[in-house]
């Protein structure tokens, strides 16, 4: 088979940009531990209202036992809930997801936090907020006829004017809190 020589040149230009892609993320993955959110694990998307951390009274922030700063959230079509929700600046929260419908997808414009949540499944995000402000939580996987106003609040406040919602007793999920 005869192959015009510049035409074999742009395929091995193609394969060597290929190449150096596949690098750059192999690379950044092991040297700086930059990965897609992975977090497996299951949960009942039926029974959501009824779980120990998903329960409409126990979502938003809280400090755990081991003094990280945890949002549990719901993304239900078509809000985020809680509806505003505030987080220190500069400190790692961690925001834990489920959804009792369908596919949705979280991102806080103007930072890193963005990821999928997925029925049956609790997605987990670690990030940190380094600028003080007001950000929109919104929804990026279409859900149905609601989709274009699925959005909430994010306040980051500086670190020395938080207050979290509720203080966990027990260890993560919360458990029963003596109710
Ligand atoms: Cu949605």
């Amino acid at each position: 088979m005869h192959i015009d020589p510049r035409e074999k040149a742009w395929v091995y230009v193609s394969l060597i940009l290929v190449a150096f892609a596949s690098a750059v993320v192999l690379f950044t993955a092991v040297s700086a531990n930059i990965h897609p959110p992975s977090n497996v694990e299951t949960i009942d998307s039926a029974s959501l209202h009824l779980s120990e951390e998903f329960a409409e009274d126990r979502l938003g922030p809280r400090i755990t036992e081991d003094g990280r700063v945890v949002v549990t959230m719901v993304a239900a079509r078509y809000a985020f809930y809680p509806q505003r929700v505030e987080v220190p600046a500069n400190t790692p929260v961690t925001f834990r997801w489920a959804t009792p419908d369908v596919l949705h997808g979280v991102h806080v414009a103007g930072t890193n936090m963005n990821t999928m949540v997925v029925p049956g499944f609790v997605s987990e995000v670690t990030t940190e907020f380094p600028r003080p402000g007001t950000y929109p939580f919104l929804c990026n996987e279409y859900c149905g006829l609601g989709h274009d106003y699925m959005w909430s609040r994010l306040v980051v406040v500086p670190q020395d004017q938080w207050q979290p919602d509720q203080v966990q007793a027990g260890p993560n999920p919360p458990g029963d809190r003596g109710q």
